[in-house]
């Protein structure tokens, strides 16, 4: 009997899949492998099943004969574990990213005289109402709400960058990059304050109301399925962030993350260049315990920041208010820096960790960028936010061509420059 293989990464069932084991059959026995949470979490969308019920949807098709786990998107130990005689796949991979997972299909099975075949991809309404669904669920607040928690135990290293409209929600969303055979995407979307207050023209210092940032909130979500981390700010005075807290939980907000700051906030990267107050630990505590206090799922996080490195208060002085602010509730620590180097930060790391193995940290490296995230990893930093390279990218490039109109007294000269008129009629699909 000769052996045949495909790979299933998805969370529900429809006739193309029905057609690739139909197929398969055809040509021997048929091992379905289901890829992994973390294989898949980089590669395609968050699973809206568990593993375990993933594996059993595949063990329940018609034509299967075994199931087993694929770890890598890439297929060279599956192959070498396996060596099938066919491997099967939709044709829906010749083209992006994927083609590199083709490729490397082909390379492998040629050297031992294996065969690829490869189906018409099923693309009809059904299929695509299927698929609809399935982003709809996962856009639904009780399933964005909860991934965050669920991407922290999966991912080593969650990676949120900055957003601040629906457009830029579209490309967290949807951007994924193969590199070297490694696929990678961002995890989640940081609603900054800094980016959101400088697409309005208005500066970090709290001024945009809380309407205006839900409704960025707001805009991200209609067009995105990925979690959301909210720069509150200070949170302001604690009989305000207790109704933060309901807001952002009811819409499906992942975590808020206020900074242990009192008066006018300023900048962080400002640092002691503006006049800025850190909160008492007690009354910043005080305001963490509230905000738990009328959260209604365990879902939602409140994160603690803490200023103290950001203040030049000292290495002692954030350790003990990221333990205080721990005990008072938080559901993690992030710490800043504005340094060049991330030395600080990971003495920071390293120390707490000695008395709190568990509390997610999260680290912002827009100072020291040079920082690896691999160098994260090993210090146990749990989430790494992106904070604001979106905005800076963009504003530079929409003032260059603004300065070229006005040279050139036309558009000519910028054309070349520009996204193509039809990708962006394109760019946006319609329902
Ligand atoms: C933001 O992005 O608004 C932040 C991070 O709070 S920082 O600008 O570094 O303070
Ligand atoms: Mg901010």
């Amino acid at each position: 009997m000769k052996k045949v293989y495909t790979c299933f990464c998805t969370s529900v069932i429809h006739e193309g899949h029905r057609n690739i084991i139909e197929n398969a059959r055809k040509y021997g026995e048929v091992t379905v492998g289901v890829l992994s949470d973390e294989a898949m979490i980089r590669y395609n969308r968050f699973p809206t099943l568990s593993f375990e019920e993933r594996m059993q949807l595949v063990r329940e098709l018609d034509g299967v004969d075994r199931v087993i786990v694929q770890e890598d998107i890439m297929y060279d130990q599956i192959i070498s574990r396996i060596r099938p005689d066919y491997v099967v796949h939709g044709d829906n991979w010749k083209i992006g990213p994927e083609s590199a997972i083709r490729n490397n299909v082909i390379s492998l099975v040629e050297r031992y005289g294996g065969e690829l075949i490869e189906l018409p991809y099923t693309y009809n309404d059904n299929v695509k109402r299927i698929d609809d669904r399935i982003k709809e669920k996962l856009a639904m607040p009780e399933y964005r709400r909860k991934r965050l928690r669920q991407l922290i135990d999966i991912r080593s290293l969650v990676k949120a960058l900055e957003v601040h409209s629906g457009l830029t929600g579209l490309i967290v969303e949807k951007t994924v990059v193969e590199n070297e055979g490694e696929f990678d995407q961002f995890d989640a979307m940081w609603v900054s304050s800094l980016c959101d207050s400088t697409a309005k023209g208005k500066p970090d210092i709290e001024l945009v109301d809380m309407t205006s940032r839900y409704r960025t909130i707001d805009d991200v979500m209609e067009v995105t399925t990925k979690p959301i981390i909210f720069d509150g700010d200070t949170g302001g005075i604690a009989e305000h962030f207790v109704y933060m807290v309901r807001t952002l939980e009811r819409m499906g907000v992942s975590a808020v993350i206020i900074e242990d700051k009192i008066g006018l906030k300023r900048n962080s990267l400002l640092g002691i260049e503006a006049e800025q107050k850190q909160a008492a630990i007690e009354d910043f505590s005080a305001k963490i315990a509230a905000g738990k206090k009328v959260q209604l799922t365990d879902d939602f996080m409140i994160i603690a920041r803490i200023e103290s490195l950001i203040l030049e208060k000292g290495m002692e002085d954030a350790l003990k208010r990221a333990h205080a602010f721990v005990q008072a509730g938080a559901d993690g620590i992030m710490i800043h820096s504005r340094k060049k180097e991330p030395d600080e930060i990971i003495e920071f790391c390293d120390r707490f960790r000695v008395n709190d193995r568990n509390s997610p940290l999260i680290v912002v490296p827009t100072s020291y960028n040079s920082v690896t995230e691999e160098e994260l990893k090993k210090h146990n930093v749990n989430i790494v936010i992106y904070a604001n390279q979106l905005t800076r990218s963009a504003f530079p490039a929409m003032e260059q061509t603004a300065k070229d109109i006005l040279k050139y007294h036309r558009a000519l000269e910028v054309d070349e420059r520009l996204m193509p008129i039809n990708d962006i009629i394109t760019l946006i699909n319609e329902l």
